[in-house]
């Protein structure tokens, strides 16, 4: 520990920060106050208080080894844990001492924090999902890690030029990580490619080993995941891969220098770059090999930790509770098959038995193109020593089907770990199903449709399985540190223990009706608004309006989702506005933001549509700026941090049956955004939550769209039925908003009008209608402010702390291990 900290864990003083970070700018960064750069700033601060970290780190894992605490551990391809610092101030406790000490010093707090480059090591929702997660089991102090893949670039950094995105390569490692430890002398060894062999053991016991084509090293950095406000600081483990041996010696000696080296570079391709495929499959082998390195590297790492204990592997389940975030990790089922059987021979039927008690399935989409399937050939190429394992658990597993459903021959195919309806596939979802004790969904409705429809035969197997836990998000980075304003309001109202058990800030409704309170909660929501204004300002150079209604939808840019929707509404506006330009309208700056994948030329093109109606809406002066259309480049953490607090309207406007959860939907209502949505995925339970006032709603239900796509669904008949929506549509199609170029927005009209997959012309009066509802409730202040306070009062539900506990008690069976001090 930093001696100009103190040796104990009690907090530092102001001087005490000082001092450390005097230090740490001098033996860390070598540097003076009078040269040091904005980054050696930020770095010295980060060291300073990973410093205040350390012992609780330190002591939380000693907690766990001496108490033998089963662990949690998560699985995630994906941790998107946003900018670090403020939030380990946070938890520390130690925001206004901080800030002081940076002050007292000569420096701003702010701008050495937005020195620090976000880890975006993952795509969207299902990354920051884990990232929520792991705050709260460190939060609820339940002894915890989370394994994933050190990405040396994360998601892509998303520029816009010309209107159209332009991705760029993600340095986030460029100036070193200070929240990372090395911990080389955990290093593992994992295998590809090659065959396996079959010989006899010592005892005589016939036995198969895999002879790896190549191997690699797996290299463990660690960053202390601190709860808020606890002695509980958990790990995320993230591996990085490395060649074992960094030369090829035999092609060095031939003097082929080069050649020797690239070996190394081979190996390292294998943890370089996150796949930037949001909700869909790219089946690439090194995406495979990426799966399998970080699992097998994880799953040698619990056993290493089990053996260290004394404890017998025989009893890994009672060690550690794996949950599988999505099918990305769920070659671990195999994987840990393999290590039992084959590495430490234990036999097949009880290795089985330890496997189904370890593991537990999260499913995260309804959307075929996301269920991932690996063709079989390449999956032999790469782990062939699984596909054998695979095989003998599809043997088994299909035995007690068909004892289950004699002579149902159609079941067997459906249920099958292998898809042979065509070129053969191992079906990832299949595997994690069989070889988990637990499956869930991740909104009520998402659950429900898992058991009715993708997930179904497995249903009708284990219907004891299945479980739904609700998502939710940390209250900790979603409110308290992006929203210190509200916070602070909230907190003078009602105490500030609703930042740990957020259930309490329900006792904030009675304020709704407190006129004093409205009026702070109004004005607070404005100086967001202004913040974000001049983000807006410096980001896009479009200016606007704080005194407009911030109406903003941030996300993935997916068709299913539905950005586009919102884009004809704004062209019906502005088709209203052009035929009567005094129509009294309520002033709109309409805020896009999200990152398309960069093979998804649809998203890719819708991006090009709201920048283009941008450009023409923006400048148009019959308009007289009463609607603005910004695309925010790169959204990301750090991003939303600054929008969600500056919101009005939170846009959740999937086609019904289509988003898993959502997320985003609930940061925005904790931050007192109305929401207007279908009824999809987790919208439907805050609607239930805050109550039918607080949301506008429209658009068919997952059941109506069933029944329609059933019936037979034919755009053409919306848009000759509907004259507004005939000009909108007319309007896009004939160049006007793309200076005169019919061909540049046709695939995205031609498909609305021919197939619209995903029913935008169905919805789109009932969104229009709603969007008028949402415009009369707005022009009464008092009554949107008096919705935004209950809004945000009833969210309790959405904290990823009930989360965390539904899966303590339901799935994990696992409770608290408190830290002493
Ligand atoms: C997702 C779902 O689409 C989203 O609705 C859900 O909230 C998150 C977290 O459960 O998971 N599934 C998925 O593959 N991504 C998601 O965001 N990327």
């Amino acid at each position: 520990m930093n001696a100009a900290l103190g040796r104990d864990r009690s907090l530092p003083t102001r001087e005490g920060l000082k001092r450390a970070f005097l230090d740490h700018l001098l033996y860390t960064q070598n540097k003076s106050l009078a040269i040091a750069s904005r980054n050696d700033l930020y770095q010295a601060l980060a060291h300073t208080i990973r410093d205040c970290m350390l012992r609780t780190w330190f002591d939380t894992a000693s907690s766990y080894k001496a108490k033998h605490s089963r662990m949690v551990a998560y699985l995630s391809a994906e941790f998107l844990m946003g900018p670090y610092l403020g939030n380990n101030v946070l938890n520390l406790g130690l925001m206004d001492e901080v800030k002081a000490a940076i002050a007292e010093l000569g420096l701003d707090f702010d701008d050495l924090a937005n020195q620090e480059e976000e880890p975006g090591l993952g795509n969207g929702g299902l990354g920051r999902l884990a990232a929520c997660f792991i705050d709260s089991l460190a939060s609820l102090e339940i002894p915890a890690i989370g394994y994933g893949i050190r990405y040396e670039y994360g998601i892509f950094y998303q520029t816009i030029i010309d209107g159209w995105q332009v991705e760029n390569t993600d340095k986030w490692l460029r100036y070193g990580n200070p929240w990372e430890i090395q911990h080389a002398e955990w290093s593992v060894e994992i295998k590809l490619g090659g065959r396996t062999e079959t010989y006899t053991d010592d005892a005589g016991k016939f036995r198969v080993r895999w002879v790896p084509e190549k191997t690699v090293a797996g290299v463990p950095f660690d960053s202390p995941i601190l709860g808020y406000r606890v002695n509980t600081a958990n790990t995320l483990r993230l591996w990085r891969a490395e060649a074992t041996e960094a030369f090829d010696f035999p092609t060095f000696n031939r003097g082929d220098y080069l050649g020797a080296v690239s070996k190394k570079v081979t190996s390292e391709n294998l943890t370089k770059v996150l796949y930037p495929n949001d909700e869909s499959d790219q089946g690439k082998e090194l995406r495979l090999e990426q799966q399998y390195f970080f699992v097998s590297c994880s799953l040698q790492d619990m056993l290493r930790i089990q053996i260290n204990r004394g404890q017998p592997v025989t009893e890994f389940h009672l060690a550690f509770a794996i949950q599988l975030n999505d099918t990305h990790p769920a070659i671990g089922v195999a994987e840990l098959m393999r290590l039992l059987v084959d590495e430490h021979q234990i036999v097949w039927e009880q290795a089985w038995d330890v496997t189904r008690q370890t593991f537990a399935y999260t499913n995260h989409t309804l959307l075929p193109e996301a269920l991932e399937r690996w063709p079989l050939k390449l999956f032999e190429r790469v782990l062939p020593r699984h596909l054998e394992i695979i095989y003998e658990i599809n043997a088994r597993f299909l035995n007690e089907v068909r004892i289950r459903f004699l002579g149902d021959e159609s079941r067997l195919s459906r249920l099958s770990l292998i898809d042979e309806s065509g070129e053969r596939y191992v079906r990832m979802a299949h595997l994690a199903c069989v070889g988990s004790s637990a499956i869930n969904g991740v909104a009520e409705l998402h659950s429900e449709l898992l058991k009715r429809d993708v997930l179904a035969d497995f249903y009708a197997m284990w219907p004891e399985k299945f479980t739904n836990v609700t998502n939710g998000v940390t209250p900790r980075r979603w409110i308290a540190l992006s929203n210190p304003r509200q916070t602070s309001l909230v907190s003078r109202a009602i105490g500030n223990d609703w930042i740990k058990d957020f259930s309490r800030i329900k006792e904030l409704e009675p304020f709704a009706d407190d006129a004093g309170f409205a009026a702070d909660w109004q004005a607070i929501k404005r100086d967001n608004k202004i913040e974000l204004a001049g983000q807006l300002l410096q980001r896009t150079g479009i200016r606007v309006d704080p005194d407009s209604m911030f109406d903003v939808q941030v996300k993935r840019i997916h068709e299913y989702k539905r950005q586009h929707l919102a884009v004809l509404h704004i062209v019906a506006l502005y088709h209203r506005l052009k035929s009567d330009p005094n129509l009294d309208v309520v002033p709109r700056t309409f805020i896009f933001g999200g990152k398309a994948a960069p093979g998804y030329h649809r998203a890719k093109l819708i991006i090009k549509l709201i920048t283009s109606v941008g450009d023409v809406v923006n400048n148009d002066p019959a308009v007289r700026d009463r609607l603005k259309v910004v695309f925010l480049p790169n959204f990301s953490v750090t991003r939303g941090q600054r929008i969600y607090p500056a919101a009005d309207l939170s846009e959740q406007i999937s086609l019904a049956g289509k988003e898993a959860s959502g997320t985003g939907n609930m940061k925005f209502a904790m931050n007192g955004a109305l929401t207007i949505g279908t009824m999809d995925g987790a919208n439907v339970e805050i609607r239930e939550e805050v109550g039918a006032d607080q949301f506008f709603l429209f658009g068919l239900t997952a059941e109506e769209v069933y029944a329609l796509r059933a019936r037979g669904y034919s755009p053409s008949d919306y848009y000759r039925n509907n004259a507004e929506l005939h000009a909108v549509l007319d309007l896009i199609r004939s160049g006007f908003f793309s200076r005169g170029d019919a061909n540049l927005f046709a695939p995205l009209i031609d498909e609305l009008m021919h197939t619209d997959p995903y029913m935008l012309l169905v919805d789109y009066q009932s969104y229009v209608d709603c969007q008028g509802e949402v415009d009369r409730t707005y022009r009464d202040t008092q009554d949107w402010t008096r919705r935004s306070i209950l809004n945000a009062a009833r969210s309790g539900k959405f904290s990823s702390d009930r989360s965390i506990r539904d899966y303590a008690e339901r799935v994990w069976k696992v409770g608290p291990a408190p830290v002493s001090s």
